[in-house]
Protein backbone atom coordinates (compact mmCIF):
# COMPACT_ATOMS: atom_id res chain seq x y z
CA UNK A 1 0.00 0.00 0.00
CA UNK A 2 1.24 3.41 -0.78
CA UNK A 3 -0.30 7.17 0.04
CA UNK A 4 1.16 10.59 -0.06
CA UNK A 5 0.64 10.97 3.75
CA UNK A 6 0.68 8.17 6.54
CA UNK A 7 -0.72 9.33 9.54
CA UNK A 8 -0.47 7.28 12.90
CA UNK A 9 -3.09 8.44 14.91
CA UNK A 10 -6.68 9.16 15.21
CA UNK A 11 -6.53 11.98 17.99
CA UNK A 12 -7.50 15.02 16.97
CA UNK A 13 -3.94 15.99 15.50
CA UNK A 14 -4.44 12.87 12.86
CA UNK A 15 -8.10 13.38 12.07
CA UNK A 16 -7.56 17.01 11.60
CA UNK A 17 -4.77 16.59 9.30
CA UNK A 18 -6.74 13.98 7.59
CA UNK A 19 -9.48 15.97 7.03
CA UNK A 20 -7.72 19.35 6.25
CA UNK A 21 -5.65 17.24 3.36
CA UNK A 22 -8.68 16.24 1.70
CA UNK A 23 -9.82 19.35 1.37
CA UNK A 24 -6.82 20.01 -0.47
CA UNK A 25 -6.98 16.77 -2.39
CA UNK A 26 -3.97 15.62 -0.94
CA UNK A 27 -4.38 11.68 0.04
CA UNK A 28 -3.77 9.89 3.32
CA UNK A 29 -4.10 6.67 5.26
CA UNK A 30 -5.12 6.73 9.13
CA UNK A 31 -4.19 4.04 11.02
CA UNK A 32 -5.15 3.76 15.06
CA UNK A 33 -4.45 1.21 17.69
CA UNK A 34 -8.31 1.88 19.04
CA UNK A 35 -11.32 0.64 18.15
CA UNK A 36 -13.64 3.73 16.59
CA UNK A 37 -16.18 3.05 19.63
CA UNK A 38 -12.95 3.46 21.73
CA UNK A 39 -11.90 6.77 20.53
CA UNK A 40 -15.50 8.14 19.76
CA UNK A 41 -16.27 7.60 23.45
CA UNK A 42 -12.75 8.96 25.57
CA UNK A 43 -13.65 11.17 27.32
CA UNK A 44 -10.60 14.07 27.50
CA UNK A 45 -10.49 17.93 26.70
CA UNK A 46 -13.46 20.29 26.58
CA UNK A 47 -12.37 23.79 26.00
CA UNK A 48 -12.21 24.78 22.23
CA UNK A 49 -10.41 28.12 21.66
CA UNK A 50 -11.73 30.52 19.31
CA UNK A 51 -9.58 29.65 16.71
CA UNK A 52 -10.01 26.01 16.91
CA UNK A 53 -13.92 26.46 16.53
CA UNK A 54 -13.54 28.70 13.78
CA UNK A 55 -11.45 26.38 11.98
CA UNK A 56 -13.61 23.25 12.40
CA UNK A 57 -16.67 25.45 11.57
CA UNK A 58 -15.08 26.89 8.15
CA UNK A 59 -14.00 23.51 6.98
CA UNK A 60 -17.34 21.95 7.50
CA UNK A 61 -17.15 19.81 10.25
CA UNK A 62 -19.12 22.81 12.80
CA UNK A 63 -22.65 21.34 12.24
CA UNK A 64 -22.57 19.77 15.67
CA UNK A 65 -20.23 21.91 17.14
CA UNK A 66 -22.41 25.23 16.24
CA UNK A 67 -25.79 23.03 17.83
CA UNK A 68 -24.68 21.79 20.99
CA UNK A 69 -21.17 23.68 21.56
CA UNK A 70 -21.49 26.54 24.78
CA UNK A 71 -20.09 29.51 23.62
CA UNK A 72 -18.80 31.17 26.86
CA UNK A 73 -17.64 34.11 27.18
CA UNK A 74 -15.38 33.96 30.46
CA UNK A 75 -14.63 31.71 33.28
CA UNK A 76 -14.82 32.56 37.37
CA UNK A 77 -11.33 32.67 39.27
CA UNK A 78 -12.31 31.47 43.09
CA UNK A 79 -9.83 32.02 45.84
CA UNK A 80 -10.17 33.45 49.38
CA UNK A 81 -14.07 32.18 49.10
CA UNK A 82 -14.78 34.77 46.47
CA UNK A 83 -15.48 34.07 42.82
CA UNK A 84 -13.83 36.85 40.14
CA UNK A 85 -15.40 36.74 36.52
CA UNK A 86 -12.49 37.04 34.11
CA UNK A 87 -14.56 38.40 30.86
CA UNK A 88 -12.33 37.08 27.56
CA UNK A 89 -15.27 38.47 25.49
CA UNK A 90 -14.81 42.34 26.35
CA UNK A 91 -10.79 41.96 27.10
CA UNK A 92 -9.95 40.60 24.14
CA UNK A 93 -13.59 40.11 21.46
CA UNK A 94 -13.23 36.46 21.89
CA UNK A 95 -14.97 33.65 23.32
CA UNK A 96 -14.42 29.85 23.96
CA UNK A 97 -16.52 27.32 23.19
CA UNK A 98 -17.19 24.01 25.63
CA UNK A 99 -17.78 21.21 23.35
CA UNK A 100 -15.72 17.41 24.50
CA UNK A 101 -12.67 16.28 22.41
CA UNK A 102 -14.86 12.96 21.75
CA UNK A 103 -17.48 14.86 20.08
CA UNK A 104 -15.01 16.30 17.84
CA UNK A 105 -13.59 12.72 16.95
CA UNK A 106 -17.17 11.81 15.92
CA UNK A 107 -17.46 14.97 13.99
CA UNK A 108 -13.86 14.16 12.24
CA UNK A 109 -14.50 10.31 11.71
CA UNK A 110 -17.85 11.35 10.62
CA UNK A 111 -16.23 13.97 7.42
CA UNK A 112 -13.55 11.56 6.75
CA UNK A 113 -15.29 7.99 6.30
CA UNK A 114 -18.91 9.97 4.15
CA UNK A 115 -15.91 11.22 1.80
CA UNK A 116 -13.94 7.90 1.43
CA UNK A 117 -11.20 8.49 3.76
CA UNK A 118 -9.23 5.53 4.77
CA UNK A 119 -8.91 5.08 8.65
CA UNK A 120 -7.86 1.61 9.75
CA UNK A 121 -8.67 1.00 13.17
CA UNK A 122 -7.34 -1.82 15.67
CA UNK A 123 -4.26 -2.10 13.98
CA UNK A 124 -1.34 -3.65 15.70
CA UNK A 125 2.48 -4.04 16.58
CA UNK A 126 2.91 -0.76 14.80
CA UNK A 127 6.66 0.07 13.65
CA UNK A 128 8.03 2.83 11.40
CA UNK A 129 11.10 3.22 9.37
CA UNK A 130 13.11 4.67 6.34
CA UNK A 131 12.15 7.48 7.81
CA UNK A 132 15.44 9.60 5.80
CA UNK A 133 14.73 7.71 2.29
CA UNK A 134 12.29 9.43 0.35
CA UNK A 135 9.31 6.45 0.87
CA UNK A 136 9.31 6.35 4.75
CA UNK A 137 7.37 3.13 5.73
CA UNK A 138 4.79 1.51 8.33
CA UNK A 139 5.00 -1.72 9.38
CA UNK A 140 1.49 -3.11 11.30
CA UNK A 141 -1.06 -5.73 11.96
CA UNK A 142 -4.44 -5.61 10.76
CA UNK A 143 -7.30 -8.15 10.66
CA UNK A 144 -5.20 -10.68 11.98
CA UNK A 145 -2.58 -9.98 8.34
CA UNK A 146 1.01 -8.13 8.19
CA UNK A 147 0.72 -5.18 6.23
CA UNK A 148 3.42 -2.33 4.99
CA UNK A 149 2.21 1.16 4.09
CA UNK A 150 4.88 3.49 2.40
CA UNK A 151 4.63 7.17 1.91
CA UNK A 152 5.80 10.24 0.44
CA UNK A 153 5.30 11.64 4.53
CA UNK A 154 4.61 10.21 7.59
CA UNK A 155 2.89 12.20 10.53
CA UNK A 156 2.90 11.14 13.88
CA UNK A 157 -0.05 12.10 15.53
CA UNK A 158 -0.14 9.20 17.90
CA UNK A 159 -0.08 11.21 21.43
CA UNK A 160 2.28 11.46 24.20
CA UNK A 161 2.62 7.41 24.49
CA UNK A 162 2.69 6.77 20.41
CA UNK A 163 5.78 5.08 18.57
CA UNK A 164 6.60 7.61 16.16
CA UNK A 165 8.99 9.89 18.67
CA UNK A 166 9.97 6.43 20.86
CA UNK A 167 11.16 4.97 17.68
CA UNK A 168 13.53 7.55 16.77
CA UNK A 169 17.41 7.09 17.42
CA UNK A 170 18.74 8.57 20.93
CA UNK A 171 20.32 12.16 20.22
CA UNK A 172 17.40 12.78 17.39
CA UNK A 173 15.46 15.19 19.34
CA UNK A 174 16.08 16.72 22.52
CA UNK A 175 13.62 16.68 25.28
CA UNK A 176 12.26 19.69 27.96
CA UNK A 177 10.34 18.10 30.75
CA UNK A 178 9.11 18.99 33.87
CA UNK A 179 6.81 16.76 36.11
CA UNK A 180 4.61 18.45 38.52
CA UNK A 181 3.97 16.73 41.93
CA UNK A 182 0.21 16.34 41.83
CA UNK A 183 -2.26 14.99 39.20
CA UNK A 184 -6.16 15.70 38.57
CA UNK A 185 -8.72 13.20 40.09
CA UNK A 186 -11.41 13.72 37.30
CA UNK A 187 -15.17 12.54 37.13
CA UNK A 188 -18.11 13.18 34.52
CA UNK A 189 -21.29 13.20 36.92
CA UNK A 190 -24.96 13.15 35.73
CA UNK A 191 -25.65 16.52 37.08
CA UNK A 192 -26.81 19.78 35.16
CA UNK A 193 -23.99 22.16 36.11
CA UNK A 194 -24.70 24.49 38.94
CA UNK A 195 -22.64 27.46 37.34
CA UNK A 196 -22.75 28.57 33.90
CA UNK A 197 -19.10 29.06 33.43
CA UNK A 198 -15.85 27.18 34.53
CA UNK A 199 -14.77 27.85 38.20
CA UNK A 200 -10.54 27.18 38.52
CA UNK A 201 -10.60 27.33 42.25
CA UNK A 202 -7.52 27.90 44.30
CA UNK A 203 -7.77 26.78 47.79
CA UNK A 204 -5.53 25.29 50.78
CA UNK A 205 -6.96 22.18 50.78
CA UNK A 206 -5.76 21.83 46.94
CA UNK A 207 -6.93 23.40 43.18
CA UNK A 208 -10.59 22.14 41.72
CA UNK A 209 -12.16 23.20 38.97
CA UNK A 210 -16.10 23.25 37.32
CA UNK A 211 -17.01 22.52 34.06
CA UNK A 212 -19.14 20.73 31.79
CA UNK A 213 -19.59 19.10 29.03
CA UNK A 214 -23.36 19.51 28.20
CA UNK A 215 -26.39 20.90 29.83
CA UNK A 216 -27.11 17.67 31.69
CA UNK A 217 -23.48 16.95 31.84
CA UNK A 218 -20.81 18.13 34.75
CA UNK A 219 -16.89 17.93 34.70
CA UNK A 220 -15.31 18.33 37.78
CA UNK A 221 -11.69 17.75 38.85
CA UNK A 222 -9.88 17.52 42.32
CA UNK A 223 -6.07 18.15 42.58
CA UNK A 224 -4.69 15.06 44.08
CA UNK A 225 -1.44 12.89 44.34
CA UNK A 226 0.30 11.90 41.50
CA UNK A 227 -0.22 8.34 41.71
CA UNK A 228 -3.54 8.52 43.68
CA UNK A 229 -5.15 5.39 44.80
CA UNK A 230 -9.15 5.74 43.31
CA UNK A 231 -9.61 2.82 45.54
CA UNK A 232 -9.74 5.32 48.51
CA UNK A 233 -12.16 8.16 47.05
CA UNK A 234 -15.79 6.92 47.24
CA UNK A 235 -18.73 9.12 45.72
CA UNK A 236 -19.20 10.26 49.63
CA UNK A 237 -15.53 12.04 49.96
CA UNK A 238 -15.38 13.17 46.47
CA UNK A 239 -18.75 15.19 46.58
CA UNK A 240 -17.57 16.16 49.98
CA UNK A 241 -14.18 17.83 48.65
CA UNK A 242 -15.98 19.13 45.88
CA UNK A 243 -18.26 21.03 47.70
CA UNK A 244 -15.68 22.27 50.34
CA UNK A 245 -13.37 23.55 47.53
CA UNK A 246 -16.07 25.27 45.58
CA UNK A 247 -17.87 26.78 48.02
CA UNK A 248 -19.36 30.69 47.28
CA UNK A 249 -21.48 33.05 48.42
CA UNK A 250 -24.79 32.52 47.29
CA UNK A 251 -27.06 30.28 46.79
CA UNK A 252 -25.40 27.57 44.13
CA UNK A 253 -23.33 25.20 45.23
CA UNK A 254 -22.23 21.59 43.07
CA UNK A 255 -24.98 19.63 41.70
CA UNK A 256 -24.55 16.02 42.73
CA UNK A 257 -25.21 12.92 40.69
CA UNK A 258 -24.64 9.96 39.36
CA UNK A 259 -20.59 9.46 38.86
CA UNK A 260 -19.92 7.93 35.15
CA UNK A 261 -16.44 7.69 35.27
CA UNK A 262 -13.68 8.62 37.49
CA UNK A 263 -9.66 8.82 36.80
CA UNK A 264 -6.67 10.04 37.75
CA UNK A 265 -4.37 12.47 35.32
CA UNK A 266 -0.55 12.92 36.36
CA UNK A 267 0.48 16.59 35.61
CA UNK A 268 3.70 17.49 33.38
CA UNK A 269 4.73 19.43 30.97
CA UNK A 270 7.23 17.98 27.96
CA UNK A 271 8.43 19.41 24.55
CA UNK A 272 10.32 18.08 21.98
CA UNK A 273 12.84 19.52 19.20
CA UNK A 274 12.77 19.91 16.97
CA UNK A 275 9.11 18.79 15.39
CA UNK A 276 10.79 16.34 12.65
CA UNK A 277 13.16 14.20 11.67
CA UNK A 278 13.72 13.17 8.03
CA UNK A 279 9.83 12.69 6.62
CA UNK A 280 8.77 12.38 9.95
CA UNK A 281 6.50 15.11 11.52
CA UNK A 282 5.41 15.38 14.83
CA UNK A 283 1.79 16.16 15.52
CA UNK A 284 0.08 17.10 18.43
CA UNK A 285 0.51 15.34 21.88
CA UNK A 286 3.16 13.26 20.26
CA UNK A 287 5.98 16.92 20.43
CA UNK A 288 4.46 17.89 23.26
CA UNK A 289 2.04 17.79 26.82
CA UNK A 290 0.93 20.49 29.00
CA UNK A 291 -0.79 20.45 31.89
CA UNK A 292 -4.48 20.53 31.30
CA UNK A 293 -5.06 23.28 33.73
CA UNK A 294 -4.42 25.91 30.50
CA UNK A 295 -6.96 23.72 28.29
CA UNK A 296 -3.94 24.14 25.49
CA UNK A 297 -3.33 20.81 24.52
CA UNK A 298 -6.26 19.41 21.90
CA UNK A 299 -5.81 23.54 20.89
CA UNK A 300 -2.19 23.25 20.11
CA UNK A 301 -3.15 19.27 18.35
CA UNK A 302 -5.50 21.43 15.92
CA UNK A 303 -3.16 23.95 15.51
CA UNK A 304 0.16 21.44 14.41
CA UNK A 305 -2.45 20.04 12.23
CA UNK A 306 -3.54 23.00 10.44
CA UNK A 307 0.17 24.43 9.89
CA UNK A 308 1.55 20.85 8.63
CA UNK A 309 -1.33 20.92 6.37
CA UNK A 310 -0.77 23.84 4.86
CA UNK A 311 2.82 23.01 4.34
CA UNK A 312 1.87 19.36 2.77
CA UNK A 313 -0.32 21.74 0.58
CA UNK A 314 2.36 23.65 -0.48
CA UNK A 315 4.75 21.06 -1.80
CA UNK A 316 1.86 19.23 -3.83
CA UNK A 317 0.31 22.10 -5.40
CA UNK A 318 3.41 24.54 -6.04
CA UNK A 319 6.23 22.28 -5.33
CA UNK A 320 7.67 24.18 -2.64
CA UNK A 321 9.33 22.94 0.44
CA UNK A 322 9.73 26.10 2.55
CA UNK A 323 6.74 25.33 4.72
CA UNK A 324 7.99 21.77 5.55
CA UNK A 325 11.60 22.74 6.47
CA UNK A 326 10.28 25.93 8.83
CA UNK A 327 7.46 23.45 10.54
CA UNK A 328 8.58 22.83 13.41
CA UNK A 329 10.27 26.47 14.22
CA UNK A 330 6.69 27.89 13.34
CA UNK A 331 4.87 25.32 15.70
CA UNK A 332 7.32 25.55 18.94
CA UNK A 333 6.99 29.34 19.05
CA UNK A 334 3.01 28.66 19.57
CA UNK A 335 3.99 25.44 21.88
CA UNK A 336 6.06 27.41 24.36
CA UNK A 337 3.39 29.97 24.31
CA UNK A 338 1.06 27.36 25.75
CA UNK A 339 3.91 25.77 27.46
CA UNK A 340 4.48 28.99 29.48
CA UNK A 341 0.88 29.63 30.08
CA UNK A 342 0.00 25.87 31.50
CA UNK A 343 2.96 26.40 33.61
CA UNK A 344 2.06 30.02 34.99
CA UNK A 345 -1.83 28.71 35.40
CA UNK A 346 -0.70 25.36 37.48
CA UNK A 347 1.64 27.34 39.52
CA UNK A 348 -0.69 30.44 40.25
CA UNK A 349 -3.84 27.52 41.32
CA UNK A 350 -2.49 24.27 42.94
CA UNK A 351 -0.71 23.72 46.23
CA UNK A 352 2.97 22.54 45.74
CA UNK A 353 3.44 21.74 49.63
CA UNK A 354 0.25 22.25 51.99
CA UNK A 355 2.73 23.13 54.60
CA UNK A 356 4.37 25.96 52.81
CA UNK A 357 1.78 28.88 54.33
CA UNK A 358 4.29 31.66 52.70
CA UNK A 359 3.52 30.25 49.37
CA UNK A 360 0.03 30.28 49.91
CA UNK A 361 -0.23 34.05 51.05
CA UNK A 362 2.35 34.67 47.71
CA UNK A 363 -0.45 33.06 45.66
CA UNK A 364 -3.74 34.83 47.09
CA UNK A 365 -1.77 37.95 46.68
CA UNK A 366 -1.45 37.58 42.99
CA UNK A 367 -4.42 35.96 42.05
CA UNK A 368 -5.88 39.39 44.04
CA UNK A 369 -3.11 41.00 41.59
CA UNK A 370 -4.14 39.62 38.68
CA UNK A 371 -7.89 40.18 39.17
CA UNK A 372 -6.92 43.92 39.78
CA UNK A 373 -5.01 44.44 36.70
CA UNK A 374 -7.70 42.51 34.71
CA UNK A 375 -10.60 44.51 35.71
CA UNK A 376 -8.13 47.78 35.31
CA UNK A 377 -7.69 46.71 31.73
CA UNK A 378 -10.94 46.32 31.21
CA UNK A 379 -11.89 49.61 32.32
CA UNK A 380 -9.13 50.93 29.57
CA UNK A 381 -6.39 51.51 31.55
P1 LIG B 1 -4.32 11.82 21.28
O1 LIG B 1 -5.67 12.38 21.48
O2 LIG B 1 -3.67 11.13 22.42
O3 LIG B 1 -4.43 10.84 20.04
C1 LIG B 1 -3.40 9.93 19.70
C2 LIG B 1 -4.02 8.73 19.05
O4 LIG B 1 -2.99 7.84 18.60
C3 LIG B 1 -3.36 6.49 18.92
N1 LIG B 1 -2.13 5.71 18.93
C4 LIG B 1 -1.64 5.08 17.83
N2 LIG B 1 -2.13 4.97 16.60
C5 LIG B 1 -1.38 4.29 15.70
N3 LIG B 1 -0.20 3.67 16.01
C6 LIG B 1 0.30 3.76 17.25
N4 LIG B 1 1.44 3.16 17.54
C7 LIG B 1 -0.42 4.48 18.23
N5 LIG B 1 -0.21 4.76 19.54
C8 LIG B 1 -1.26 5.52 19.95
C9 LIG B 1 -4.10 6.62 20.23
O5 LIG B 1 -4.97 5.53 20.47
C10 LIG B 1 -4.89 7.93 20.01
O6 LIG B 1 -6.14 7.69 19.42
O7 LIG B 1 -3.29 12.92 20.77
P2 LIG B 1 -3.56 14.24 19.84
O8 LIG B 1 -4.36 13.87 18.64
O9 LIG B 1 -2.25 14.87 19.70
O10 LIG B 1 -4.53 15.17 20.72
C11 LIG B 1 -4.07 15.74 21.91
C12 LIG B 1 -5.22 15.84 22.91
O11 LIG B 1 -5.85 14.58 23.06
C13 LIG B 1 -4.74 16.34 24.28
O12 LIG B 1 -3.77 17.36 24.14
C14 LIG B 1 -5.91 16.93 25.12
O13 LIG B 1 -6.84 15.93 25.46
C15 LIG B 1 -5.36 17.58 26.38
N6 LIG B 1 -6.44 18.07 27.27
C16 LIG B 1 -7.05 19.28 27.01
N7 LIG B 1 -6.75 19.99 25.89
C17 LIG B 1 -7.43 21.15 25.61
O14 LIG B 1 -7.12 21.80 24.58
N8 LIG B 1 -8.43 21.63 26.40
C18 LIG B 1 -8.80 20.97 27.55
O15 LIG B 1 -9.72 21.42 28.22
C19 LIG B 1 -8.09 19.77 27.90
N9 LIG B 1 -8.42 19.06 28.99
C20 LIG B 1 -6.81 17.32 28.38
C21 LIG B 1 -7.81 17.86 29.25
C22 LIG B 1 -6.23 16.08 28.64
C23 LIG B 1 -6.60 15.37 29.75
N10 LIG B 1 -6.00 14.10 29.96
C24 LIG B 1 -6.74 12.92 30.18
C25 LIG B 1 -4.60 13.88 29.53
C26 LIG B 1 -8.18 17.15 30.36
C27 LIG B 1 -7.56 15.93 30.65
C28 LIG B 1 -7.95 15.24 31.94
Amino acid sequence: MHTQVAILGAGPAGLVLSHLLSLHRVESIVLETKSRAYVESRIRAGVLEHGTAQLLCETGVGERLKNQGMRHEGINLGFSGVLHHINFAQLTGKAITVYGQHEVVKDLIAARTSSGGQILFEVADVSIDALSTNRPRVRFRHQGENRELTSDWLAGCDGSHGVSRTSLPPGALRIFEKTYPFGWLGILAEAAPSWEELIYSHHEDGFALFSMRSPSITRLYLQCKPDEDLTKWTDERIWENLERRLSFPGDKKVRQGRILQKGVTAMRSFAVEPMQYGRLFLVGDAAHVVPATGAKGMNLAVSDAWCLSRALDNFYSEGRTDLLESYSERCLRRVWKAQRFSWWMTSLLHRFDVNDAFELRRQLAELDYLGRKLCWSFLGG
